[in-house]
């Protein structure tokens, strides 16, 4: 296992408060209750005691995380770089004020003069894309910045369905950079598959 050393450098509840670029970014994004602050505490090896907060009620993260990682690559350099959970966004409960104010943050953080990566798109795997992720695949695009697909919740289809969902999904035009992941929430080696994803984009970003 890759074992990736973290530090939380910032919580930003909005534009103001966003730290200063210093180093390149991946941004984790999707709807509420997707899973995103899960799978970080996954990548992070935090799945007891967690960095990021989890909860069944979908609203959980009203801030955008910054955490520093440093990861050992496979040509033996060490990777700096943030990981950013996002708020999740198009959750119906949410209010029209939540919604403004992800919208608010959101153009802040992508109007800035950021150094992104890429964007990790996470997708629950039982429904696939939902109302919300078309908006943030155009929202994406139109800033230029590059998605990975990343579905979640893969331990709650039945074991036996997993290829035709996934099949489905890939035919339905998915664009990501690389073949998209299915993940288990807190099962190291989902996890483990996802770090070496994410580090083979940034060391092919590196080597430009
Ligand atoms: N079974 C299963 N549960 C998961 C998985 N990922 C997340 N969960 C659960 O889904 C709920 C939401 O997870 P979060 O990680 O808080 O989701 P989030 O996308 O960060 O949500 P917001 O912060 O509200 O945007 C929690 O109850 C998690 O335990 C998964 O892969 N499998
Ligand atoms: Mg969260």
């Amino acid at each position: 296992m890759t074992c990736w050393r973290h530090e939380t450098v910032c919580t930003a509840f909005n534009g103001s408060q966003l730290p200063k670029p210093e180093m390149p970014e991946v941004v984790f994004l999707g709807r509420s209750n997707v899973g995103k602050s899960t799978l970080i505490n996954s990548l992070l090896g935090r799945t007891h005691k967690k960095v990021a907060y989890v909860s069944s009620k979908p609203g959980k993260t009203r801030s955008a995380n910054f955490y520093k990682i440093c990861a050992p690559g496979s040509d033996g350099d060490v990777k700096t770089f943030c990981l950013v959970d996002m708020p999740g966004y198009g959750y119906a409960a949410r209010g029209r004020d939540e919604k403004a104010k992800w919208w608010a943050l959101a153009n802040h953080y992508f109007s800035g003069s950021r150094n992104i990566s890429f964007a990790v798109h996470l997708i629950d795997f039982r429904h696939g894309p939902l109302a919300g992720d078309g908006d943030l695949t155009e929202w994406l695009d139109s800033h230029d910045i590059a998605r990975m697909i990343v579905f979640t919740k893969g331990d709650k289809v039945p074991r036996g369905r997993l290829k035709a969902y996934y099949e489905k999904y890939v035919r339905g035009g998915l664009v990501s950079i690389l073949p998209p992941i299915v993940t288990e929430g807190k099962n190291d080696a989902s996890a483990e598959g996802l770090r070496l994803a994410m580090l083979e984009i940034i060391q092919k970003l590196d080597a430009f």
